[in-house]
């Protein structure tokens, strides 16, 4: 069947890109690399940005091994980049376009076919409901030049305003948080940090578990640090804590309140950063003077000496670091949250200094490329699409019409849900993301995408949950297939390249955009975006005079031969780097003090905490707690799942995470099923029985498709990030089954 299609009648540009020899489509691997070579790359899993060696034979990539002498890993790896290249060969994966056909069925076509509809079905809706009812969801996990090409492609070229991505679910709020409180989203630190300090705090993060290598960081700290683990439940990060504070969820603004205000008090201030790169402290002083140890106590359900020791730690340490990661981000109070955390780093002058900062960890690999260059909530490079001289920029970069960049900026994803609901949104392309799991509340948001006109998905696999809901499956070549840049939590850009030949017609996510390009009749608007390369050059020009400027990058085979480059890296900086490699090699934001509001000061921000949003009720007694389950899942395991070792390391059904004692009272004892239910939703589980999680709270790995069945939709303010990690459930024994695999 495949060889049919491709011979199929295709289009002049679709066949130059299924042939092209160099790195695209069905083509060979780059002539650039020989056949028998050894070649390193970054993991297209998590944030951390490890490299990967890539072992090929008879010019296909057969093993690989983790690269010794990259600044990131040093030579380790988790068991998902070792597994990066098996979960790559799955009958599953999408290797024709598929059209449903009039019975719901898919029906494989070539890609003219798979392209007049896209372009037709997407303009008539455009013609008939207004251009900005057609949206677009993007992704955290492909290359920046493919982010960028979607987002300049939807919005320059398509007409669309509304797209945003799946990082929405993940980083908006520590973006939002930086850009309050810095100027900019600008995670400051770099991984030497984690080696470096004397304490580390870690607030909503199971760093050894979802960061694994970050963690192996941690475990060479030379300084036998304190680690402070804030988090609900006993993580596997909290058993190798010297404190964990088992928090009551949602409570860590006002705990972190109650801490500066002990700073204050004891005189455990910095006065001299606080008065030389601050403001607002004096305001923030006052406030917190209203949190009383014994109000922090009652409301964190952590005990006066545990408060005290944690403050007494962080006063005592010489380089203390903050981390916090999901715990935080995904709350109705998220923001202000992150900024109660970056207000402990500024009034201690834990910043810009070895070992410090108030670091935001980022989840995929790359959410931060995302944050800049995706053209969803910044114009490319973190421009303002608010902002005539920004897109008066830009567009004289990419030689457009100044008039087709959109002056206001787009809904955000849960907004663009909503706007599908009330019948706004009427066409919705979603690409490298699996709404129909990971979105909240999945009930609603399946319904709502069952309420569009035309959905299409562009993924690796046909066999995800939303790719099975939709009308167009576009078939995409993933992670080695293809390549470019991603960009790593410490802000560190790597190379991605193609050592292996994507399935079927399967098309690189940048080649199906110049595909597109060319059907939707806009190709001219994008004859410059040839290849990864050049997009590379155009986005080093947008970042041209920004925080994130990366004018001093030559282009992909310098980032490979440098180990990575964390951005900024201006054209001043290529040359001290010329002349101290080394000193190029780890770099921290603020060492020279100035952030980048105008005044140079970053500001202390705070809010009154708020309730939680569904408070544990008789009929619904238990709060649910969502997250990681393993290191080898990834997210809704549409990669992961296809590894046999892989899924050996993990529980392959649901399981719940339930107190001896609450099991006591429910009269459920270890692997019996239990039913899991909200207001929303049920979903059946294994009772795993563990004193990890707190009487009243359970805990279930997001991994399984139905977590999101129980999930509330509930937003932070002012980031829109999704509160995944807290609603009311109950849990009541259906009966015992054989033990859980
Ligand atoms: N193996 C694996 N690794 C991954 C991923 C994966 O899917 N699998 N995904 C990647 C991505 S995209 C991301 S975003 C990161 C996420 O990385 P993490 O944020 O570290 O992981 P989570 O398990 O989502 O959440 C962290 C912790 O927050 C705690 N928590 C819940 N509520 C609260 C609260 O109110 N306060 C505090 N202090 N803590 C709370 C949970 O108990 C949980 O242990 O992981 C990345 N790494
Ligand atoms: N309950 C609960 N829900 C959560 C969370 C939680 O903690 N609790 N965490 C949230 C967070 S932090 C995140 S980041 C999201 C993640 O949620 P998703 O983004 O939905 O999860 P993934 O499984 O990573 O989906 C990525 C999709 O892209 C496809 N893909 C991979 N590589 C490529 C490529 O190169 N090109 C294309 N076109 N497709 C590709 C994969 O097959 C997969 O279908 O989940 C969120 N949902
Ligand atoms: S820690 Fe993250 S980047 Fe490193 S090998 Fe594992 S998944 Fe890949
Ligand atoms: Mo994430």
């Amino acid at each position: 069947m495949i060889t049919d299609l491709l011979h199929a009648r295709t289009g002049p540009l679709t066949q130059e890109l299924l042939r092209e020899p160099g790195n695209f489509g069905l083509g060979q691997i780059p002539t650039t690399l020989k056949p028998n070579a050894t070649t390193g790359m970054v993991c297209g899993f998590c944030a951390t940005g490890c490299n990967l060696t890539v072992h090929m034979r008879d010019g296909e990539a057969i093993n690989l091994s983790p690269t010794t002498d990259y600044p990131v890993n040093l030579g380790m790896a988790c068991p998902k980049g070792w597994e990066a290249l098996t979960v790559l060969d799955a009958p599953d994966r999408a290797i024709t376009p598929l059209l449903k056909n009039s019975r719901g069925q898919f029906e494989p076509v070539d890609w003219n076919r798979a392209m007049l509809e896209f372009v037709t079905r997407f303009k008539s809706i455009q013609a008939e409901h207004g251009p900005h009812s057609v949206a677009f969801i993007s992704t955290g996990q492909m290359v920046s030049e493919e982010m960028a090409f979607l987002g300049a492609l939807a919005k320059f070229g398509m007409g669309i305003l509304h797209g945003d991505g799946n990082t929405r679910q993940c980083m908006a709020t520590a973006v939002v948080a930086y850009k309050q409180a810095f100027g900019f989203d600008a995670p400051p630190y770099t991984y030497a940090d984690f080696e470096e300090s004397d304490v580390i705090v870690l607030v909503g993060s199971n760093l050894c578990l979802a960061h694994p290598i970050m963690w192996e960081r941690v475990m060479r700290n030379p300084n036998s640090p304190e680690i402070i683990v804030v988090d609900p439940r006993m993580t596997e990060t909290a058993m190798n804590a010297t404190q964990h504070l088992a928090i009551a969820p949602k409570s860590d603004q006002t705990l972190l309140y109650g801490i500066a205000r002990i700073l204050i008090e004891r005189g455990w201030v910095d006065q001299n950063y606080v008065a030389a790169h601050t403001s607002g402290f004096e305001e923030f002083a006052a406030y917190v003077q209203d949190y009383s140890l014994e109000r922090v106590s009652a409301e964190s359900g952590l005990s006066v000496e545990q408060i005290e020791r944690f403050a007494e730690t962080i006063h005592l340490g010489k380089r203390v670091s903050f981390w916090w990661t999901m715990g935080v981000n995904q709350s109705h109070q998220g923001v202000r949250t992150a900024q109660a955390i970056i207000n402990l780093a500024l009034m201690t002058g834990n910043i810009g200094r070895p070992g410090t900062g108030a670091n935001s960890i980022t989840g995929q690999c790359n959410a931060m490329g995302s944050r800049l260059f995706s053209n969803t909530t910044n114009l490319l490079g973190g421009h303002d699409f608010a902002k005539p001289e920004h897109r008066q920029k830009v567009a004289g970069i990419l030689g457009i019409d100044e008039a087709v960049i959109p002056s206001e900026n787009s809904w955000a994803y849960n907004e663009i849900m909503e706007g599908v609901l009330k019948g706004k949104i009427k066409g919705l392309w979603i690409i490298c993301t699996n709404t129909a799991h990971s979105w909240i509340n999945q009930n609603d948001a399946r319904e709502i995408l069952d309420r569009l006109d035309f959905l299409v998905v562009q993924d690796m696999y046909h066999s995800t949950e939303t790719a099975q809901m939709a009308d167009l499956v576009l078939p995409a070549a993933g992670w080695a297939e293809k390549e470019g840049t991603f960009i790593n939590s410490e802000r560190r850009i790597g190379v991605v390249k193609k050592v292996r030949k994507a399935p079927g017609q399967a098309l690189s996510d940048f080649n199906i955009f110049r595909l597109i390009a060319h059907h939707w009749g806009c190709g001219e608007m994008f004859a410059k975006w040839s290849s990864p390369a050049a997009v590379f050059d155009m986005l080093k020009e947008c970042s041209r005079g920004m925080p994130c400027d990366i004018t001093g990058i030559e282009g992909h085979a310098h980032v490979d031969r440098a180990g990575g480059i964390q951005w900024p890296f201006t054209e001043v900086q290529r040359t001290q780097a010329e002349q101290n490699t080394d000193e190029m090699k780890e770099r921290r934001l603020f060492e020279d003090g100035p952030f980048y509001h105008s005044d140079g000061r970053a500001k202390f921000l705070f809010e009154d905490p708020r309730p939680l949003t569904e408070k544990p009720s008789s009929k619904y007694p238990f709060i649910l707690l969502t997250g990681r389950g393993s290191a080898s899942q990834w997210h809704t395991q549409t990669r992961t799942s296809k590894s046999a070792v892989l899924r050996k390391l993990y529980p392959e059904q649901p399981f719940v995470e339930l107190s001896p004692v609450d099991a006591k009272s429910l009269g459920v004892v270890q692997n019996d099923q239990v039913l899991v239910s909200s207001q929303r939703g049920k979903m059946v589980a294994t009772a795993f029985l563990t004193h990890n999680v707190q009487p009243g709270q359970i805990f279930i790995p997001m991994h399984y498709e139905a977590t999101n069945r129980l999930t509330d939709a509930v937003f932070d303010p002012y980031s829109k990030q999704p509160s995944y990690k807290s609603c009311a459930v109950a849990v009541a024994p259906i009966g015992a089954v054989p033990a859980r695999k």
